[in-house]
C-alpha cells in the first residue's frame, strides 16, 4: 500500500501490528503482576506504542536508538529476548544492569539501544554524541531520541536541539506529546501552540505527526530516515498522543477529566489498525487470535525463566570493581630530550601528542578551535587536526558533556575543555549522573576526559576561581586528577586519555603561566594513584595538591630547619593513601592544605582516614588550612585573606611545636 506517498510492504504493515500487540499483552501482564506484587513499579505505554514502533520500525537494527520509560515498542521492534527484559525489571542477573539500576535505565550495545536515565534531558546530548560519531566516521546512520513533551522544558532539550542543528547532525528528536507530565497539563508546561513550532527556532524541520496512527507513524520516518542519512540534519518531530494510564500505576489519573481520556479511547492505535487490517482483508480474526495465543505463549515462557531465575548474588567485590571499567594502565616511557616549559605549553603539548595517537580522539570546548581557547591551549590545532577533530561548542556544557558520552558510546575519544572550571556546574548533571554511572548500571565505559581550569590568586572573583574539584570526589564512577608541575601534567595528561573512564583533569590557571620545568618532549604517561614525594624529613607530613605544593614548598624553603616530608598527591581519585600512610607514620604528624573552602573537601577525607588508619601513629591532632567558607572575593587583599597560603606557616609551627 502507499501511506502519504510511502510505500509500505504487506509484510511491513503486519509486523507493525504484531509489535504494536506485543507491547500492549506485555504491558497488560506487567500490570496484573504489579497488582500481585510481584513487580514494584509500572510506567504505563498504553495507548502511545504506535510512536515507539513506528519509529524503531523504520530504523535499521544497526542505527542507534534512545528511548524513555514509555517505549517498550523500541524494546520488542529489536527482538530482546523478554526473559532478559522480564529479568531486568526483577533486578535479577539476566536483566542489563545486574539489579543496579530499575525499568527502562539500561541500554545495550547488543541492540544498539541507550536507555534512559531518570533526570530525562541529557539523553537529548548523549543522543547528539552518536549522531557526531557516525558523521565523523562517515557511516550513514542516524538516531533517533525520545522525549516526553514535560522533557522538553528542560535546558538540555534546548540545548542539544540548538547543538544537532549547529552541527548538521541527523538525529530524530521524538516528543511524545501524552498531554501530562506527570499531572502536568501541556498548558502549564509551555507556551507556544506547538512543541513542533520550535523548530524554526532552531533552524531545523519539525513536523506534528498524529502519534496513534502507525501508518504514519512508520511513513514519516521511513522518509526522513532516507532522508537524512543521505543529507545529515536534525529533525524535531512532535507526535500528538495521550498518556491513558497514570505517570506511573500508583499515581492514577484522577486529574484528567473522563471526556478527554474516553475521547483519546476512541483514538487507540492498536484497535483501529486491527480493524483497519481487518477490512483490508490483511487480518483474519483467526490471525489474530492465533497471533494473541503465540504472543501470550511467549510472554509467559519468558516470565517463568525470569521467575525461576535466582536472585541476584552480592559480591561485594564485584559491586567496588564494576564501578569503572577495568584498565590496564601502559607504560610509555620517555628518553632524554627535554624542553624547559611551562604548565600550559605541558598541557598543550601532550593533548597535541594524544591527538596524533589516536585518530578516533575529538575534542570540544568554546572558542578551542581557530581562537585556540581562553588559555591557547588548543593554539594551531584546527590547522593539525581540522575543525572535526577541534571543534568550537556553542555555550551550552550540558548538551557538551552529554555529546562527549554520546561519542563514547559510539567508539570515540573525547575531551572536552570546560573553559573555566566553574562552569562545570551547568554540565553537572550529565558529569555526576551520566558519565559517573554509566559503567556501573550497564557496563559501558565513558571515555572521556573533562579539563578543568580553576583556582585563585588570579583577582578573577566568585565565578571564575573555584577550585571545586571536592564536587567531583564525592561521586563514585569518576577519577580525578590534578597535577602542581608541567612534567606530571603532560604525562597524566596522556595516562588520562588512554584511560576509558570519565577523567576531571584540573589544571590550575595560577601556575599555568608562572611554573616552569623540564619536560620530555616524547609522548609519556605516568600512573594515576601514585603521589609524588617532593621532599624528605623526619619531623612532619605535609600532604597537597595542585596549587598548594607550591605554597608548601615556598614556606618549607623559608623555613628550612622544617625536616618535613612534603607529599603532591597528583591525582585526587585514585588517591595513593599508602604514601600517606607511610609518611605520617614515619613522621607522626600531619598537616593537610588545600586551596578549596575547608568544609567537605580533599583534606576532611584525608585527615578520617588518617585517624582510621594511623591512630596510634600519631603524636598531635591532624590539621587542615584551607580557604575560609566564603565565596571567592575579587579584590585583592579580600581574595589573599580568603586564601589559606599565608595561615599555613603559622599553622605548621604550631604543629610542629605541639
Ligand atoms: C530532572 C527531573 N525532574 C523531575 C523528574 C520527575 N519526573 C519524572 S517523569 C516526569 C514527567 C515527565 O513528563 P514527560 O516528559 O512529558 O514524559 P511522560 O512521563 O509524560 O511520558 C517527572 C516530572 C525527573 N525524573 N527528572
Amino acid at each position: 500500500m502507499q501511506y502519504n506517498n510511502i510505500k509500505i510492504e504487506k509484510r511491513v504493515q503486519i509486523d507493525l501490528y504484531k509489535r504494536m500487540l506485543k507491547s500492549r499483552m506485555i504491558e497488560e501482564k506487567m500490570l496484573i503482576l504489579l497488582r500481585q506484587g510481584k513487580i514494584s513499579k509500572w510506567f504505563s505505554g498504553i495507548g502511545q506504542e504506535a510512536i515507539a514502533v513506528g519509529v524503531a520500525s523504520a530504523m535499521l537494527p544497526e542505527e542507534y536508538i534512545l528511548p524513555m520509560h514509555r517505549n517498550l515498542g523500541v524494546f520488542v521492534t529489536r527482538n530482546i529476548p523478554l526473559y532478559r527484559l522480564f529479568s531486568q525489571w526483577q533486578g535479577k542477573a539476566n536483566g542489563f544492569t545486574n539489579g543496579r539500576d530499575r525499568s527502562f535505565h539500561f541500554g545495550t550495545q547488543d541492540f544498539n539501544i541507550v536507555g534512559m536515565i531518570s533526570h530525562l534531558g541529557p539523553q537529548l546530548g548523549v543522543a547528539d554524541g552518536i549522531a557526531l560519531a557516525n558523521v565523523l566516521k562517515k557511516q550513514k546512520h542516524v538516531t533517533a531520541v525520545f522525549s516526553g513533551e514535560g522533557g522538553t522544558s528542560e535546558g538540555d532539550f534546548h540545548e542539544a536541539l540548538n547543538v544537532a542543528a549547529v552541527w548538521n547532525l541527523p538525529v530524530l528528536f521524538c516528543i511524545e506529546n501524552n498531554g501530562y507530565g506527570l499531572s502536568t497539563p501541556t498548558s502549564e508546561q509551555y507556551k507556544c501552540e506547538h512543541i513542533a513550532d520550535k523548530g524554526k527556532g532552531y533552524g531545523m524541520e519539525s513536523y506534528i505527526i498524529d502519534g496513534n496512527n502507525i501508518l504514519e507513524v512508520y511513513a514519516k520516518m521511513d522518509e526522513l530516515c532516507k532522508k537524512i542519512r543521505k543529507k545529515p540534519a536534525p529533525v524535531l518531530l512532535e507526535f500528538k498522543t495521550f498518556r491513558m494510564r497514570g505517570h506511573e500505576e500508583a499515581s492514577g489519573t484522577k486529574y484528567v477529566p473522563e471526556k478527554l481520556m474516553s475521547a483519546w479511547g476512541e483514538k487507540d492505535p492498536i484497535s483501529n489498525y486491527e480493524k483497519f487490517l481487518v477490512k483490508e482483508g490483511m487480518l483474519t480474526e483467526d490471525i489474530i487470535s492465533v497471533t494473541k495465543k503465540e504472543i501470550t505463549t511467549e510472554i509467559n515462557d519468558n516470565l517463568k525463566l525470569a521467575f525461576d531465575e535466582d536472585d541476584i548474588v552480592l559480591i561485594q567485590s564485584k559491586e567496588l570493581n564494576d564501578v569503572f571499567v577495568k584498565h590496564d594502565y601502559q607504560e610509555f616511557k620517555h628518553g632524554d630530550t627535554v624542553e624547559n616549559i611551562r604548565l600550559v605549553d605541558a598541557i598543550s603539548k601532550g593533548l597535541k601528542q594524544s591527538m596524533e595517537k589516536h585518530d578516533n580522539l575529538v575534542i570540544m570546548g568554546q572558542d578551542i578551535a581557530g581562537y585556540g581557547g581562553v588559555f591557547k591551549i588548543t593554539d594551531g590545532f584546527v590547522d593539525a587536526f581540522g575543525k572535526e577533530r577541534v571543534r568550537n561548542t556553542p555555550i551550552c556544557e550540558s548538551a557538551i558533556v552529554s555529546a562527549a558520552m554520546g561519542l563514547s558510546i559510539n567508539g570515540m575519544k573525547a575531551v572536552m575543555e570546560m573553559q573555566f572550571a566553574d562552569f562545570a556546574s551547568t554540565g553537572f548533571n550529565p558529569i555526576v549522573n551520566y558519565l559517573a554511572k554509566s559503567h556501573y548500571r550497564w557496563g559501558e565505559k565513558a571515555d572521556v576526559v573533562i579539563r578543568m581550569p580553576c583556582g585563585g590568586g588570579v583577582g578573577a572573583g566568585p565565578f571564575h576561581s573555584q577550585t571545586n574539584e571536592a564536587w567531583f570526589t564525592k561521586s563514585p564512577g569518576l577519577k580525578v586528577i590534578y597535577p602542581a608541575f608541567p612534567y606530571d601534567a603532560k604525562g597524566l595528561l596522556a595516562t588520562a586519555i588512554n584511560d576509558p573512564n570519565p577523567i576531571l583533569f584540573f589544571e590550575h590557571k595560577g601556575l599555568y603561566r608562572s611554573i616552569y620545568q623540564d619536560v620530555p618532549t616524547d609522548y609519556y604517561t605516568l600512573p594515576l594513584g601514585k603521589a609524588s614525594l617532593l621532599k624528605e624529613g623526619d619531623d612532619i607530613t605535609v600532604v597537597s595538591y595542585g596549587v598548594g605544593v607550591h605554597w608548601a614548598l615556598e614556606t618549607l624553603n623559608k623555613h628550612s630547619s622544617i625536616k618535613a616530608d612534603l607529599i603532591d598527591l597528583r591525582t585526587l581519585m585514585p588517591l595513593d593513601t599508602e604514601a600517606i600512610y607511610t609518611s605520617v607514620k614515619k613522621t607522626g604528624k600531619l598537616i593537610i592544605l588545600q586551596e578549596d573552602s575547608l568544609f567537605g573537601g580533599i583534606a576532611s577525607d584525608i585527615s578520617a582516614l588518617v585517624m582510621e588508619n594511623c591512630f596510634e601513629h600519631l603524636d598531635a591532632p591532624v590539621k587542615r588550612v584551607a580557604s575560609l567558607e566564603t565565596p571567592i572575593p575579587f579584590a585583592k587583599n579580600l581574595e589573599d585573606n580568603y586564601l589559606p597560603k599565608e595561615r599555613f606557616e603559622q599553622v605548621i609551627l604550631d604543629l610542629l611545636s605541639y
